[in-house]
């Protein structure tokens, strides 16, 4: 059954007027998950508009009643996870486990901003002056856009979502156009839960919503979540408005296998971090290092995993790994694959098209693994969001961190070792965001930072308590009690 896509501006669900949009399930293309017409930029001044006027009692309420609100929607989204989830393991292509667990996950993430309340609010500190205090208390920055990708089409938006709202902010969200089911239902949940109106508006559409999101005077924020080309675009548009942006873009992230590491858990986690999710998530495994003394057994092992991983339709229970997001991603990336052969790579694994069933029918690419020789190559340097993943040898574990660091990207990296000399090195050496230390480079809890080193984010990290520093701005309140002379 098809869904009707609609937008929600001030409290009311509304059918939009532009272009037609629709998404369709990878696995069977001709399958319409969601249809309807896209919003206009009209809607997005009227969305923002709705989030202004919302804004101030929002701010107004207790951040124990914005909390509690949250909590109600934790308590919707949980009690909707096996549908939600089956259907976005249909609108996305990931597998059943993990779009019912990707739901859990949002209502988890919703569940510690509904706490926030219980937590620290601001910071006190003592005064060189007598008879005065320094507080430092926290604001809402305003009217957030945000921007989310089709990767994980309900925990992102929680993500960002739940920490503007409880630290008082109001929304404007445009997720992926490829995935507007599961942003309705996440609006659904948080409406269910009895947000008042206005206090998140959802627009469905193409580039040009972001762009009049971005652009917009009433916008104080824009979150974003995506590839590093839009996202340097947004936050360049953010900042020629002055207004501040938080931008989650690309990754090239290593896991590096040393000799000495417990080999079953490096091939069970590499597996993970490279395949799940269709190797669509900016923290999965794209490179992998291996030193020389284990490189051809680890290899071996890996490429025959790989080749019998289940691949096929994702709400199936035995499928392990389902299709790529659309046509365009499985060209890019199957280009990515023949440019790798052209520059030197040999394929381990995969790197051909299917021929077989709904495998051919989707927009499948099968678990494709590449050994690099020592020559440049863009697979080593470039994000195909995919399940490729580039390896290289090294001679020890010095060269094998230094080949780890060799990207313009730092978001995540995953070290296998049983040495702890090393381990230590690698949390020295290796120049991320975030480091796994004998677990897969993806994943992240909600109440530690998230977010990359040097070209893969800008702006404040999330989740966490570095969530708060950019949905909210400080006031520093020099404080003295009235009796002059004190
Ligand atoms: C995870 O590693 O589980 O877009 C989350 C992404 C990241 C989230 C990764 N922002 O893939």
């Amino acid at each position: 059954m098809t869904a009707d896509i609609r937008h929600l501006i001030g409290g009311r669900w509304l059918a939009g007027s532009g272009d037609p949009v629709r998404s369709v399930n990878p696995t069977r293309p001709h399958v319409v998950v969601a249809e309807g017409g896209a919003a206009l930029a009209a809607d997005v001044d009227a969305a923002v508009a709705a989030a202004a006027e919302a804004a101030a009692p929002w701010a107004g309420t207790p951040i124990h009643g914005r909390g509690a609100l949250l909590l109600a929607a934790a308590g919707v989204v949980d009690d909707h996870a096996e549908q939600w989830g089956r259907e976005l393991a249909t609108e996305e292509g990931k597998t059943l486990a993990e779009g019912i667990g990707e739901v859990r996950r949002a209502a988890q993430i919703l569940r510690y901003y509904g706490a926030e309340g219980d937590r620290q609010a601001g910071e006190i500190f003592a005064s060189p002056r007598a008879g005065e205090r320094i507080l430092v208390t926290r604001k809402p920055i305003g009217v957030v856009g945000v921007i989310t990708p089709f990767n994980f089409p309900i925990a992102i938006p929680a993500w960002k979502i739940a920490p503007a709202l409880v630290y008082g902010n109001t929304v404007v969200w445009k997720p992926a156009g490829t995935v507007p089911l599961l942003a309705m239902r996440l609006a659904e949940a948080l409406t269910a839960a009895g947000l008042p109106a206005g206090v998140l508006n959802l627009l469905i559409g193409g580039s040009e919503i972001g762009d009049a999101l971005v652009g917009h005077p009433g916008i104080d924020a824009v979150t974003f979540t995506g590839s590093t080309g839009v996202g340097r675009r947004i936050a360049a548009a953010a900042a020629a408005r002055g207004v501040p942006a938080q931008a989650e873009m690309g990754g090239k992230n290593a896991a590096v296998v040393l000799d000495d590491a417990d080999i079953d858990l490096a091939l069970e986690q590499v597996m993970l971090g490279a395949f799940r999710s269709t190797g669509q998530k900016c923290t999965a495994t794209s490179r992998l290092i291996v030193t020389a003394g284990i490189a051809d057994r680890f290899l071996e092992s890996l490429s025959d995993r790989a080749r019998h991983l289940s691949v096929g339709d994702p709400t199936e229970e035995a499928t392990q790994m389902g299709p790529v997001i659309s046509a365009a991603a499985q060209q890019n990336i199957s280009a990515g694959i023949t440019t790798a052969t052209t520059q030197g790579a040999s394929v381990l694994t995969g790197g051909r098209p299917y021929s077989d069933g709904v495998r051919a029918e989707g927009y499948f690419v099968a678990p494709t693994i590449l050994e690099l020789d020592g020559g440049t190559a863009d697979v080593w340097t470039d994000e195909l969001f995919g399940p490729v993943l580039a390896v290289r040898r090294a001679a020890d574990a010095d060269e094998a961190f230094a080949l780890a660091g060799d990207s313009e990207f730092g978001l995540s990296a995953a070290v296998f070792t049983q040495d702890l000399t090393r381990a230590l090195q690698a949390v020295e050496q290796i120049d991320v965001g975030v480091l796994h230390v004998n677990s897969e480079s993806a994943g992240a809890d909600p109440h530690v930072p998230f977010g990359g080193a040097k070209k893969s984010g800008l702006g404040p990290k999330e989740q966490g308590g570095a969530a708060r520093e950019f949905f909210t701005h400080t006031t520093t309140v020099y404080l003295r009690g009235g009796t002059a002379g004190a």
